[in-house]
C-alpha cells in the first residue's frame, strides 16, 4: 500500500466509527466503469456502490443537471411547491406505471414509509383492527439499516444488541410461496420481500414463485411490496425486476441507482390506493422530493433508458454469467446472477471470498465479498463486451490460482 492511502485510512481510523472494513484501496477518481486510486492505479469497479452507481461514475449528463440546479434552487421544503417536482413526478410515473409517488432520501426511509402506509391502508381501508396489522417479510432479508427495519432482519450482525424492536413482522423462508400461503392471516396487510436476495449473496428464487406469490396477495387483500432498490432500474436487465416474473407488485421501491450515485434519492410507488392514505402532515421528510434530487433523478432516469442501459445489462449480464460458469475451478460452488446482478460462491475449503477480493483487487477488479463465500460481481450497466471479457480473465486467473 502507498503511504499516500495508508495516511488516508490511518487519518479515518482516528475519528471514524469502526462500522465498515473497507478494502485496502483509497478511491480518489470515477468514470463509467473505472476508479482510480490515490496512487494512479485504475479498477474496473464490480460493485458499482452497491448498485447505486449503474449509470458508470460522473455521469456527465447527470453531472451538468446536478450543477445547473445546485445553481438555481437546491432545498425548499414541501412547505412550498418547486418547479423539478412535478415533472420528477410524472416521469417516473409513466417510466413504470405507477399512480402514485412518495418521494424520500435514502432506501431505508423508503422501505419505513411503505410499512407506514401499508398499515394504514390496513387500519382505515383493509379494516384491521388498529394496532394489529402484520406484515410478511423473508429470512435473510436485507431493507437497509433503521432500528424498525433490523427488527424483522435474520442476520444477528446486523439486529444483535439493538433491541427492543416493534412487533408486527411475521419471517417465512424466501421462494416458499406455500410458507407464504400459511402465514397469511386476516390482520396481514403486507408482503415485503426483495425480488432477488442482494446481500444474502444474490439469491434467485424458483421460477413461478412470484407469479404465485402475486396471486396469494390479490386473493387475500395483502399488498405487494417489492424492494427494487439494489435489483431496480436496470440492475437485472429489465427496468425492474419484477418483468422477469410477468407481475406488477402494489408498492415499488426504488433508491440507489435513481440518483446515479450523486445524491441521495429514494421513492415508493404505488398503483392503487395505498399511498392515498396518506394526508397532509401524516408524513413528510426535509429533503424529501426537493428540486435538486429530482433535477438529478429526472436526469439518472433519462440516460438511464436514452442511453441503452438496460438493454446493455441484459447482454453483457449475459456474456458475464456465461464466462463465469465456463471457470473450471474446484473453488466455485455456483455461479448466480440476472442481468448484471452476479455472485460467485465458493466452496468453504476456499478458505472465504474476502481473499480472492484482495487478489482481484491486485488484478484491477474490485469486488466485494459477502456473507463470508460469495463474491458479489455488478459493475455499473455502461460496461463493454470487451471490459466483460477483460474482467473474466482477471476473475478466472484468480479463481483459478492456488492459495496454498
Ligand atoms: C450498508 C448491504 C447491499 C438494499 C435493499 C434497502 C436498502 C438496501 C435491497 C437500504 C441497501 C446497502 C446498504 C449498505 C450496503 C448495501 C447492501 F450489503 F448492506 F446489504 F446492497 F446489499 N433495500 N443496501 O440493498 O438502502 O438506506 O442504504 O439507501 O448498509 O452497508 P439505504
Amino acid at each position: 500500500m502507498n503511504p499516500a492511502a495508508n495516511d488516508f485510512i490511518a487519518r479515518e481510523a482516528r475519528f471514524g466509527t469502526y462500522n465498515y472494513e473497507p478494502i485496502g484501496v483509497v478511491l480518489s477518481r470515477g468514470q463509467g466503469v473505472w476508479v482510480w486510486d490515490t496512487q494512479g492505479n485504475r479498477y474496473l469497479d464490480c460493485l458499482s456502490a452497491y448498485s447505486a452507481v449503474n449509470q458508470g461514475h460522473c455521469h456527465p449528463k447527470i453531472l451538468a443537471a446536478m450543477v445547473e440546479q445546485a445553481g438555481r434552487l437546491t432545498l425548499t421544503s414541501r412547505a412550498f411547491h418547486n418547479d423539478q417536482l412535478a415533472p420528477f413526478y410524472e416521469e417516473i410515473a409513466e417510466l413504470t406505471g405507477s399512480h402514485k409517488v412518495l418521494p424520500m432520501n435514502s432506501g431505508a426511509e423508503a422501505v419505513e414509509s411503505a410499512i407506514k402506509s401499508v398499515r394504514k391502508w390496513g387500519y382505515e381501508v383493509k379494516g384491521v383492527p388498529d394496532g394489529q396489522a402484520e406484515i410478511i417479510v423473508c429470512a435473510d432479508n436485507f431493507h437497509g439499516r433503521t432500528l424498525g427495519i433490523v427488527g424483522f432482519s435474520t442476520d444477528p450482525v446486523a439486529r444483535d444488541h439493538f433491541g427492543p424492536f416493534a412487533p408486527g413482522f411475521k419471517i417465512i423462508p424466501f421462494g416458499d410461496a406455500r410458507a407464504l400461503e400459511q402465514a397469511i392471516t386476516p390482520n396481514t396487510v403486507a408482503f415485503l420481500v426483495e425480488p432477488i436476495q442482494g446481500e444474502a449473496g444474490v439469491i434467485i428464487p424458483p421460477s413461478g414463485y412470484f407469479a404465485k406469490v402475486r396471486e396469494l396477495c390479490t386473493a387475500h387483500e395483502v399488498m405487494l411490496i417489492l424492494d427494487e432498490i439494489q435489483t431496480g432500474l436496470g440492475r437485472t436487465g429489465k427496468l425492474l425486476a419484477e418483468q422477469h416474473d410477468g407481475i406488477e407488485a402494489d408498492v415499488t421501491l426504488l433508491g440507489k441507482a435513481l440518483s446515479g450515485g450523486f445524491y441521495p434519492v429514494s421513492a415508493v410507488l404505488s398503483n392503487n390506493e395505498v399511498l392515498g392514505t396518506l394526508k397532509p402532515g401524516q408524513h413528510g421528510s426535509t429533503f424529501g422530493g426537493n428540486p435538486l434530487a429530482c433535477a438529478v433523478a429526472r436526469a439518472a432516469l433519462r440516460v438511464l433508458v436514452e442511453e441503452g442501459m438496460i438493454e446493455n445489462a441484459a447482454l453483457q449480464g449475459a456474456r458475464f454469467f456465461d464466462g463465469l460458469r465456463s471457470i473450471r475451478a474446484n473453488t466455485i460452488r455456483e455461479v448466480r446472477g440476472r442481468g448484471l446482478m452476479l455472485a460467485v460462491e465458493l466452496h468453504p475449503e476456499a478458505g472465504g471470498a474476502r481473499r480472492y477480493c484482495q487478489a482481484l483487487q491486485g488484478r484491477g477488479i474490485l469486488a466485494k465479498d459477502t456473507h463470508g463465500h460469495t463474491i458479489r460481481i455488478a459493475p455499473p450497466l455502461v460496461i463493454t463486451g470487451d471490459q466483460v471479457n477483460w474482467a473474466l480473465e482477471q476473475i478466472r486467473t484468480t479463481l483459478t490460482q492456488d492459495f496454498s
